[in-house]
């Protein structure tokens, strides 16, 4: 009988335990509905400053950045970056796989989607582009076309 009840103690330890990971598991999981403005940026370029990496300078090298697999991500008129991890109704967030992350590259847009923030990163699942300025930020008059030249 006191074992009988040592292992129910154990076990209705286990249950609370267990139910406690799970909530706060949920909480960590739940996002934040945003709407973010900003440039889609190649992530790669942008992050290592190999190059100039914003607007009609870097067009050419972020298109092939991102069908090359390099992650998409948005740099916020706030000054955050967002790594794009979906994007509308395709659930891939690699170029190949989802050409509409190409045909946004470089532009200038507004976007609606759910915020993941992870130690410290940033996530976007964006479910809508609510608007779309396209290429806008004139930078290779100044800086060329990188890394092309011209
Ligand atoms: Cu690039």
């Amino acid at each position: 009988m006191k074992l009988m009840s040592g292992v129910l103690s154990a076990l209705a330890l286990v249950a609370m335990l267990s139910t406690e990971a799970f909530v706060s598991m949920a909480e960590a999981a739940s996002p934040k509905r945003v709407q973010i403005s900003g440039e889609v940026i190649d992530t790669w370029c942008y992050s290592t400053e190999i190059m100039y990496a914003l607007g009609t300078a870097h067009y050419q090298c972020s298109v092939w950045c991102a069908i090359g697999g390099v992650p998409v991500s948005i740099k916020g008129d706030d000054g955050n970056v967002y790594v794009l991890l979906r994007l509308e109704d395709n659930d891939s967030s690699v170029a190949v796989h989802n050409p509409k992350i190409v045909k946004i590259q470089g532009h200038q847009v507004t976007v609606d989607g759910d915020l993941y923030e992870r130690d410290g990163v940033k996530y976007l699942f964006v479910d809508l582009v609510a608007d779309d300025k396209g290429l806008i930020n004139i930078t290779h008059e100044e800086f060329g076309i990188q890394p092309f030249g011209q």
